[in-house]
């Protein structure tokens, strides 16, 4: 890999599992896993696949997702098919008991469908997931990266958000077996409320979550200044709430401050960064602003800090501009410069309506709920509930 802006190279492992691709949430779903395999075409396209190590390894096991999944779960989640589900019957009946399957409030959508697969599917992205912790921990490699990971609403014995094995739960413990302690960072437009329950009373893991905080967005009631962390994890649990439109620029002026004092309190040995793609500008869930650049910045500045890194995937619904980012972001992890021009490729067409360039513009007639004041409140309390570590 080449030089970085800080003078120093990073050694880069790279996970990528084709069947991923081919895992199909239902037509009228806006999790798309294909989007994986487009990240990884751009990647290939541009020849960033010589600058890392590829990391082949097996899907998870059922023991090492039962580390943290409740075991009836685990199996229902293995026994499950779409066939059997539509069966009706006790299967159904369990599954929607987990919420897989399950009709949501409006009656129409599906978050959590029984699809074609699914544990097959789960098993690929946790393995994943799972292998990039132990190239970090064996100190094989700086950074590792698992776009199919990042599912970070999975709860013990349920599905939620789109999410059913919460891979990075997994890899959080697998790491905590090797370092003493872990900072996960998710800046996926949702609050990553699965991660932070798992360890919202750990000392030995800090979350920081930056997502849309509007009336009725999606997981309700979560994610507020006020939730710090329980018993021993007090204030190991940072949430920063945002409001509609948020831009570049106040992102950073969050992310920067919030995340360097969370480094200097916390210090810890190791970084698990969730980067969901949905905060980026015009995403079909999400209502943020972030251009590919700004959301790229906060990877940058995690892996300025030179400890091991690992990146995850996790939301994203304009499939074409998450592809771009995640394979922007792949970039920033090695310290290498690319041509704003999408080398011709097979997911080409894709790229079309945002002239075949990698960065796409902002939606400049987007307002920015997010006042000057509202930042710089919101920064302040945060640092101020960080403080309360120093003592
Ligand atoms: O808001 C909900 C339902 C209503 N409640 C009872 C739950 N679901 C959301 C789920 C968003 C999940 C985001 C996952 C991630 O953080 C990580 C992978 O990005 C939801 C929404 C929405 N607009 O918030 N589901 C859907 N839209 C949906 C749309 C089409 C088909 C199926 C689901
Ligand atoms: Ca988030
Ligand atoms: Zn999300």
């Amino acid at each position: 890999s080449q030089s970085c802006p800080d003078g120093a190279k990073r050694r880069v492992c790279y996970y990528n599992d084709r069947l991923i691709a081919g895992v199909d949430y239902g037509e009228d779903h806006v999790m798309v896993p294909r989007r994986v395999d487009m990240a990884h075409a751009l990647i290939r396209s541009y020849g960033l696949l010589g600058d890392m190590a590829r990391l082949r390894t097996r899907p998870a096991t059922d023991a090492e997702i039962s580390r943290f999944h409740d075991g009836r779960y685990v199996g229902l989640l293995r026994n499950l098919t779409p066939e059997g589900f539509g069966a009706g019957g006790e299967v159904a009946r369990r599954a929607r008991g987990c919420n897989v399957g399950a009709v949501s409030t409006d009656g129409r959508s599906v978050d959590n469908p029984p699809v074609a697969g699914l544990w097959d599917y789960c098993q690929r992205y946790a393995g994943g997931s799972l292998a990039a912790a132990r190239a970090l921990a064996s100190g094989e490699a700086d950074v590792a990266v698992n776009w199919s990971g990042g599912m970070h609403h999975a709860c013990r014995d349920r599905a939620s958000g789109f999410c059913y094995v919460n891979d990075i739960v997994l890899a959080i413990d697998e790491l905590l077996g090797h370092f003493r302690r872990v900072l996960y960072v998710d800046i996926d437009v949702h609050h990553g409320d699965g991660v932070e329950t798992a360890f919202v009373e750990s000392n030995r893991v800090m979350t920081v979550s930056f997502h849309q905080r509007t009336e009725g967005f999606f997981p309700e009631r979560r994610g507020l200044l006020e939730h710090v962390g329980e018993g021993d994890g007090r204030h190991r649990a940072v949430n920063v709430p945002m409001k509609k439109g948020m831009d570049d620029d106040g992102y950073r002026r969050l992310f920067e401050p919030i995340m360097s004092k969370v480094m200097a309190v916390f210090q810890p040995e190791a970084i698990v960064m969730q980067c969901g793609g949905d905060s980026l500008s015009g995403d079909r869930l999400g209502h943020q602003n972030l251009s590919i650049d700004g959301h790229a910045r906060c990877v940058g500045f995690m892996r300025s800090f030179n400890t091991p890194l690992l990146l995850l995937g996790g939301g994203g619904y304009t499939i074409n501009h998450v592809a771009a980012c995640w394979c922007y972001e792949t970039a920033v992890a090695i310290g290498k410069e690319i041509d704003d021009n999408i080398p011709s490729h097979c997911y080409d067409d894709y790229y079309r309506s945002q002239g075949y360039k990698l960065r796409y513009p902002v939606d400049k007639s987007l307002k920015n709920d997010n006042t000057e004041t509202y930042v710089t409140r919101t920064k302040c309390a945060v640092l101020r509930n960080l403080c309360e570590l120093e003592a």
